[in-house]
């Protein structure tokens, strides 16, 4: 199925994998405030599809997942407006964070300044052979402004992410792996397919389930373990209220493969 309501984004849902591409390929994807409202959009729309139970975040094209924020449309604002546009930023990178499925960043080329913190905001990246991180915004006089100093340092750890965002460098797929930021490199043919191959086997496990584990992954991520472990074990005591943890359990009891309905 396709959506092409969107002038800049393409949408398409196959066998409970949505693929969500920024395409702006003239600005290399950056995103202003149009793409920006898009996607907002677009993630609100998934969110309520119960059809969707795993989900692709790429760039159009062959240069670029995103270059960033659109430096041409910054360049005008102030403090303001730049307020707003950072705001309107974080919501949507946690409302994509808040997305009750996984979602993997597929990146090929320029994940820069904004494009790496979408990547961020992302549950996993893959990343091709050509593929290239950094947070330069101290090169324009900016910091990371859509969670690239909150979520950076929490992937990568303190010192690495210190060093990518006060040196502003660009780094490869290989060296984005070697921190931790990417989980593979694939040739540039293979990438989307991968992609595609592990949200599907994610897409495939307890929907109920898979929603639970990562609001627990991302909600207790700045507790203490006594505080996370009691919001763990009532996100895994409620869904025994579930039909998708029964048919999981009596299917291996009844050595048959679940299938689940999402209730
Ligand atoms: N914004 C606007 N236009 C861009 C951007 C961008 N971030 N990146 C590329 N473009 C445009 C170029 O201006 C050019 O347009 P035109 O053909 O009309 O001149 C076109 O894309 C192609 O780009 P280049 O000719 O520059 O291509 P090169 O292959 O020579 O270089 C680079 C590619 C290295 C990616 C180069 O374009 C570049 O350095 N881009 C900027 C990268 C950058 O600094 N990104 C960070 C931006 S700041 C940011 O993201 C802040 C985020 C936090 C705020 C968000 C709040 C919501």
């Amino acid at each position: 199925m396709s959506n092409l309501d969107y002038d800049h984004l393409d949408l398409e849902i196959d066998e409970n994998v949505a693929v969500l591409s920024i395409n702006r390929p003239k600005a290399l994807n950056a995103i202003n405030v149009e793409v920006l409202s898009e996607l907002g959009a677009a993630v609100e729309t998934l969110r309520g599809r119960q059809d969707v139970r795993a989900m692709i975040l790429t760039g159009a094209g062959d240069r670029s997942f995103v270059a960033g924020a659109d430096i041409a449309q910054m360049s005008d604002y102030g403090q303001d407006e730049a307020k707003t546009f950072a705001t309107q930023g974080h919501q949507v990178l946690t409302a994509i964070e808040a997305l009750p499925f996984p979602v993997i960043a597929a990146v090929n080329g320029f994940a820069l300044g904004g494009g790496c913190e979408l990547a961020l905001a992302c549950d996993l990246i893959l990343a091709s052979e050509k593929a290239k991180f950094g947070q330069p915004e101290v090169k324009l006089g900016l910091i990371p402004g859509m969670g690239g100093c909150i979520r950076l340092p929490r992937k990568i750890g303190h010192a690495a992410a210190c060093e990518w965002i006060f040196s502003a460098q660009v780094y490869d797929a290989q060296q984005a792996k070697d921190v931790g930021l990417v989980r593979e490199v694939l040739p540039v043919d293979k990438l989307l397919d991968r992609a595609k191959e592990l949200a599907g086997v994610m897409a495939k496990q307890g929907p109920l389930a898979v929603a639970a584990a990562k609001k627990v992954l991302y909600s207790t991520a700045a507790l203490d373990s006594a505080q996370a472990g009691v919001i763990e074990v009532d996100a895994f005591a409620a869904l025994f209220n579930t039909a998708d943890t029964k048919e999981g359990t009596r299917a291996f009891v009844e050595k048959r493969h679940a299938h689940f309905q999402g209730k």
